[in-house]
């Protein structure tokens, strides 16, 4: 049976399409479900809601999560990864300024030929775009242990963030399971204007359905529209879907797609994807790319979104362009012809890090590169640089325009920063006027598209060796244990220890910076700096306390996949985190360490609670089977229902006392 509901989000009108029967014997199937369908391990079930497992064909992690992925995979005892390919990139952490980051490129380079990774050096670029570059497959499933996985959607990759467990469970050959997420289609209709972007259509998408619009979906791209939006400029669009919350974003593979992998000498990698005529979607968006306009994300929310010209005589301080999302060879040859001939305002600080080797050789060998140098642009390294907040930190109450995909509060290095989300075209405008500028008021606009064959180079990618016998892992004084859980106890109690809003982003949880990047090998020391930017005394408290419990608002942390947001809780003695709502990787994250992601079942009963309160709950192992239960507020004399939304599968994890216990246990 299926019904139908119309229903107004400002966007224009949308159909919820709710369907009965998405069962994978059904004829007409969305992209998404093709893929699911094609990688399902266990079951024969794709209906929404449903727990699903996915055969993963290719992993990938970063330096800051990846020490963790790898200690957890060596505790598996696996020799070598079962996956098609996996690759362990390092360019998060390569600033360098003690041992810490070099020892732990160390690890990752030895446990990586170990273990049949790949390596790509620091240097070779930030993890998505040299992904989408060199190793993106359409119609394959990726797993990353980073939140902008998705950007090999733009390839029709089903490409998803998960935590560093998560993926070394799929490196050793384990299902990634997730609950089926709903597919949303987003239906492009006609072309963008000039100087209207890539980015313009996601910062759209997140002025209409905000930071939580996506969660428990996935974007599905169709249309007319997408022939007119090349690879690096979809890939765009579906990195920045991580900010809806979305699990992740896909388009077509095409005629399009085929030309990119052909000019990155890949051809033979392309299949054709396509939704089936008819195929069924819970929601469609349309945008026309035609009407949209250049848009701008205010601090400190990347959905703070307003139409630029909204924003009047706004002075700039700083300029940053790069990151996984507008890095691309395309988008900084925009910018090098926007700046040829000029000169970047004599107030404005304008840092540039390209996405990858690839993109900064072409442009070091087109001349493009001279131009931006003489613009008066500071070329950084090939990594992410200033968007996680390693350097480039800006002055006090700075006004910072970046081409980045979030702008929480303190992210940049600076806490009383105001950064502003951009296309590298209006970032590009902002540098030359010294104010924040539509980028229309620059006269003609230069026609760039990428070449018939980009320069391939893949020098800096190590192939793991066949035999890796004589390889011995390296591991640092900084590399530190993972914390274990124990199996969950009968009963729990503790106080309050902290009560936050709506919102919260794992940079409020775990922050991350120049100074505590070193550390995400060393949860110990990094656990004396959680929650930071929200109560500096927090990690004090909860170990005088001996651990307690956190109260949250709607969607908890959200933003990065970072598993240190549920490690160093976990160090701190954190039992149960009890919100309104939880972001998917987060909730994932505290599942596999052990922690209760509890969500009120009368969200009013938050106003029971205050600070140092002490909960009790007598038998959580009924909680956890029954998925709900009763938390005693003992000081007040009032007793909360709560709810722990979880699949069987993830029951038993948190009774085994988190995912490493249950993998092991269950050999
Ligand atoms: C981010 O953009 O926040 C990060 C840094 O890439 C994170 C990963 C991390 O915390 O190491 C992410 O997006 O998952
Ligand atoms: Fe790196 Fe920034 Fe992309 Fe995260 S969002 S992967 S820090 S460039």
């Amino acid at each position: 049976m299926q019904k139908y509901l119309r229903a107004e989000i400002g966007l224009e009108i949308v159909a919820y399409y709710l369907n009965s029967n998405l069962g994978v014997e059904k004829m007409t199937l969305n992209i998404v479900e093709k893929i699911v369908k094609s990688h399902l391990v266990e079951g024969n079930n794709i209906n929404t809601g449903i727990e699903i497992g996915l055969r993963i064909d290719q992993t990938l992690t970063q330096d800051s999560t990846g020490t963790m992925a790898y200690l957890q995979l060596e505790a598996m005892e696996i020799s070598r990864v079962k996956t098609k390919r996996s690759v362990a990139y390092i360019d998060h952490n390569t600033l360098q300024t003690g041992f810490e980051n070099a020892d732990d490129h160390k690890y990752i380079e030895t446990v990586a030929a170990k273990h049949g990774v790949y390596f790509s050096k620091p240097g070779n670029g930030i993890c998505h775009q040299v992904n989408l570059e060199r190793f993106a497959v359409p119609g394959e499933t990726l797993l990353g242990s980073d939140s902008h996985t998705p950007t090999a959607g733009g390839m029709g990759m089903l490409a998803m963030g998960a935590g560093g467990l998560d993926v070394a469970v799929a490196m050793a050959g384990g299902p990634y399971y997730l609950t089926m997420p709903k597919v949303v289609k987003v239906e492009l209709a006609g072309k963008l204007q000039p100087w209207v972007s890539a980015k313009d259509v996601i910062l759209h998408l997140l002025k209409e359905l905000g930071v939580k619009g996506g969660v428990g979906k996935i974007f599905e791209y169709a249309g007319e529209g997408v022939k007119n939006l090349s690879v690096p400029e979809r890939a765009t669009i579906t990195n920045m879907g991580a900010e809806l919350g979305a699990t992740t974003s896909i388009f077509p593979s095409d005629e399009e797609t085929l030309r990119f992998l052909k000019a990155q000498g890949r051809e033979t990698e392309w299949v054709s994807l396509q939704a089936d005529e008819n195929a069924n979607y819970h929601e469609i968006v349309s945008i026309n790319l035609s009407e949209l306009e250049p848009l701008v994300a205010q601090p400190h929310s990347p959905d703070n979104v307003v139409p630029l010209t909204n924003i009047k005589n706004l002075k700039v301080d700083q300029v940053a362009m790069g990151s996984c999302t507008n890095s691309s060879y395309t988008d900084l040859m925009r910018v090098a012809a926007i700046l040829k001939g000029k000169k970047v305002h004599p107030e404005v600080s304008l840092v540039i890090s390209p996405g990858s080797k690839q993109v900064l050789q072409m442009m070091a060998d087109n001349g493009a590169l001279g131009d931006l140098i003489s613009a008066g642009a500071r070329i950084l390294e090939c990594t992410c640089g200033p968007c996680i907040g390693m350097g480039q930190a800006p002055a006090n109450n700075a006004v910072s325009v970046r081409t980045f995909n979030r702008n929480f509060e303190g992210r940049s290095g600076t806490k009383t920063a105001k950064v502003y989300l951009a296309s590298p075209e209006t970032a590009a405008a902002a540098a030359i006027t010294g104010y924040l500028t539509d980028p229309r008021t620059l006269g003609e606009m230069v026609n760039i598209d990428y070449p018939e064959r980009f320069t391939i180079d893949d020098s800096m990618i190590i192939k793991p060796p066949e035999d890796p016998s004589t390889v011995e892992v390296v591991r640092g004084p900084n590399i530190k244990p993972v914390p274990k859980a124990k199996p969950l106890g009968k009963n729990i109690n503790g106080k309050v220890l902290l009560m936050v809003g709506d919102n919260i982003t794992t940079d409020h949880i775990m922050p991350s910076d120049a100074k505590l990047l070193p550390f995400r090998s060393n949860i110990p020391k990094l656990a004396e700096y959680c929650f930071a930017p929200v109560d500096e005394d927090f990690p004090r408290r909860a170990m005088e306390n001996k651990g307690g419990f956190i109260i949250g608002g709607d969607n908890y942390g959200q933003g990065s996949s970072r598993e240190h947001a549920a490690l160093a809780p976990l160090y701190l003695g954190i039992k149960g985190i009890i919100a309104k709502s939880f972001a998917r990787i987060h909730k994932a994250n505290l599942i596999n360490f052990g922690i209760l992601p509890l969500t009120f079942e009368r969200p009013e009963d938050m106003e029971d609670i205050s600070i140092n309160d002490n909960l009790y709950a007598q038998d959580v192992h009924s909680m956890v089977l029954n998925g709900k239960g009763i938390l005693v507020n003992e000081t007040k004399g009032v007793n909360i229902s709560v709810i722990l939304d979880i699949t069987p599968r993830q029951k038993e994890i948190l009774l085994a006392g988190g995912l490493l216990n249950f993998t092991t246990m269950s050999k």
